[in-house]
């Protein structure tokens, strides 16, 4: 993790050079910024499945009480909190893969449009999962996909499980209100 924080701090900081940048800011606009980073390494000792969801909770550096802002929680040591809609909906994901991405290693799957639904409750994403077909997020080694956080998504089990590497790094343009600060800033 210390590495990746590395790599991003230096995303924010060399806007110019970055490719990253011309994908997100057209999106978010010049003043979007890392503001979590997740490294993900999907192998045999760890190969997880993760059930349809959506990114609902934000890292931030220590918890205030704000108006709109619960419930809180803490993973491993830092501070999270669901945001209003508007802060989620002002976000990007851009997943950066270190390794081929596919159906044998446990690839993404997400349900498009799904984003432009707002906060889902179970029943809702039940109803997406029924009307809409899933799509397998397929990416090349070197390859990056984009995402809205609010996008249903999920991801199964490797059925052969090597290594599925992927840095995660979460961008927003917006600032927290009242001392909020987020985790990356
Ligand atoms: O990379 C994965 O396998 C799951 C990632 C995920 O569900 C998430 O970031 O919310």
């Amino acid at each position: 993790m210390e590495t990746y924080a590395v790599i991003y701090k230096s995303l924010n900081r060399f806007r110019a050079w970055s490719n990253i940048r011309l994908l997100i800011e057209p999106i978010l606009g010049g003043e979007a910024r890392v503001v979590r980073g997740i490294f993900f390494d999907k192998t045999a000792a760890a190969n997880w499945k993760v059930a349809w969801h959506q990114d609902l909770t934000i890292a931030v550096r220590e918890r205030i009480e704000v108006e709109g802002y619960h419930p809180w929680s803490v993973k491993a040591g830092i501070v999270h909190v669901q945001p209003p809609i508007a802060i989620l909906e002002n976000m990007l994901t851009i997943r950066i893969h270190l390794d081929d991405t596919g159906e044998l290693n446990g690839a993404l799957q997400v349900i498009p449009g799904s984003h432009k639904a707002g906060r889902l409750l179970a029943e809702e994403m039940q109803a997406w999962k029924a009307k809409r077909n899933s799509v397998t997020c397929r990416i090349e080694r070197g390859g990056a996909m984009i995402m809205r956080p609010l996008l249903l998504h999920s991801s199964s089990a490797a059925i052969d499980p090597g290594h599925r590497r992927v840095l995660h790094l979460e961008y927003c343009s917006a600032k927290l209100p009242d001392g909020l600060r987020w985790y990356e800033s």
